[in-house]
């Protein structure tokens, strides 16, 4: 990958469309412009109308719209242009080939335009990866919560504390660096304050029960219980369609079985398993080993009882359950002892109760994956570096000379920097200056 080369690729969907638009970056937009389209100096943000031709050929392949966008004030920070053509697939191929024809074009790779918006400093890393998440959003709430993390608010809330950091540090570092400058021992304590007060504040962003990234991935609801029970129903009753084979014969379902829905905006995968029993053969063996991990990774479990059995109900599936599960008497049309109260009865047949759970799962789904003011923490490589950051801020505090506590606060606000994509060094001297006048 050559950061110097003229980049294009469609920035539309696959298949039929009524427009597709194509998006071309880099130093050789305008020669670019004006071999395909004979477009010569094009204003900035201009609509223009132009034929579009093969340069080898001069056949004209299509007829369509074109803005330029002068660099820096583009979205990659380099000279832009966006052609939108027709969307048939012979005009996409053969325009996308006419600029393939370019010297000095090449297709872009997955995801270079962003990439080298974050290269100019257009946007930070968070907030490219609030523009992936916003393409692959499904819900609502996922939708919201990218268009959060691309408007910055996440990057900010990180580049702010990053900010603490270094300021911190330059207090440090101008008390071991200017020891002549009479600098009042109390900006040590301050400074020590600051880290505490600052691992306190990301520690309670990291515990927040991974409710962004949740609402990224899909919230996880495992249906489990004995064979039988009507496990394969009821995911069929939750997602209004015929997903699961249900049949009276005991061990039916063998795999995972997943089924997406949308509760409120909020993305929700239901799974059915395996019946839990003592297995028979092989494939059930493997399926009941399915269903035991599908438990204990989901967020929730449907623990899902017997009703021509009930009151007895399975232990085993209780014991699973237990923690973060809903228990649920299946067959209330043909119960014969009274269900207690923390129970949910339903008929998966006939639909009975069902509505009284759907209210109860749409509840916890809600409360546990609502936006709050605060950005949330949605993915993994954030985590690892904000618990390094604590790590290294709680080392520091234990540090037993100066220069290694600056050591740690330094580490820790690199680990921060990673996150944004923003690692400045020259900075920290900057701060020194600045704020303690000190030097010329
Ligand atoms: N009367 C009654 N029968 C039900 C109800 N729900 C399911 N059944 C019946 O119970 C049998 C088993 O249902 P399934 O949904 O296949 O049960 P399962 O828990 O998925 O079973 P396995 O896949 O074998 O683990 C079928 O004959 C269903 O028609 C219900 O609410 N009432
Ligand atoms: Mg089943």
């Amino acid at each position: 990958m050559n950061a110097s080369d003229t980049i294009f690729a469609p920035a539309s969907g696959v298949g039929k469309a009524g427009i597709a638009v194509i998006r071309v970056s880099g130093t050789k937009v305008l020669e670019a412009l004006e071999v395909i389209c004979g477009i010569k100096n094009p204003k900035a943000r201009q609509v223009r109308f132009a034929e579009i031709k093969n340069p080898l050929t001069k056949e004209v392949i299509d007829k369509g719209i074109v803005i330029y966008f002068a660099g820096p004030e583009s979205y990659t920070g380099e000279d832009v242009a966006e052609l939108q053509i027709h969307g048939g697939r012979a005009v996409l191929k053969e325009v996308l080939g006419a600029l393939s024809s370019v010297k000095g074009l090449r297709t872009a790779e997955a995801g270079e335009f962003s990439r080298r918006a974050v290269m100019n400093g257009k946007m930070d890393l968070t907030s490219a990866e609030g523009v992936a998440d916003l393409i692959n959003a499904d819900t609502k709430a996922q939708r919201k919560q990218a268009l959060r993390q691309l408007s910055g608010e996440l990057g900010n809330l990180y580049e702010d504390w990053r900010h603490k950091l270094v300021k911190v540090l330059a207090s440090i570092e101008a008390f071991i660096d200017f020891p002549e400058e009479d600098i009042p021992p109390e900006s040590i304590n301050t400074a020590k304050q600051a880290v505490t007060s600052l691992i306190e504040e990301i520690n309670r962003h990291l515990d927040d029960n991974r409710r962004g990234e949740i609402l990224k991935s899909g919230f996880n609801i495992a249906i489990i219980g004995t064979p039988n029970a009507g496990k394969s129903s009821l995911l069929n009753r939750l997602v209004k369609r015929d997903v699961a084979i249900v049949s009276k014969t005991a061990g039916t379902t063998r795999d995972v079985i997943e089924a997406y829905v949308d509760i409120d905006g909020y993305p929700v995968i239901f799974a059915d398993t395996a019946g839990l029993r003592e297995a028979t053969e092989e494939i059930e063996a493997e399926g009941i080993k399915r269903a035991l991990a599908k438990a204990e990774n989901s967020d929730l479990i449907l623990a899902v009882f017997d009703g021509e059995k009930y009151p007895e109900m399975d232990k085993e599936t209780q014991e699973l359950a237990k923690d973060k599960g809903l228990y649920i008497v299946n067959k209330s049309d043909i119960l014969k002892a009274p269900v207690s109260d923390d129970l949910f009865p339903i008929s998966a047949l006939t639909g009975e109760g069902i509505d009284k759970l759907w209210a109860k799962i749409s509840s916890i789904v809600t409360e546990k994956l609502s936006l709050q003011e605060s950005p949330a923490l949605t993915s993994v490589r954030h985590r690892e570096s904000l618990n390094d950051a604590v790590s290294f801020l709680q080392r520091s505090m234990n540090a037993p000379q100066l220069d290694l506590q600056a050591e740690d606060i330094r580490m820790a606000a690199r680990s921060l920097g990673s996150i944004t994509g923003f690692i400045g060094v020259e900075e920290i001297l900057d701060m020194v200056f600045k704020d303690f006048c000190i030097g010329k």
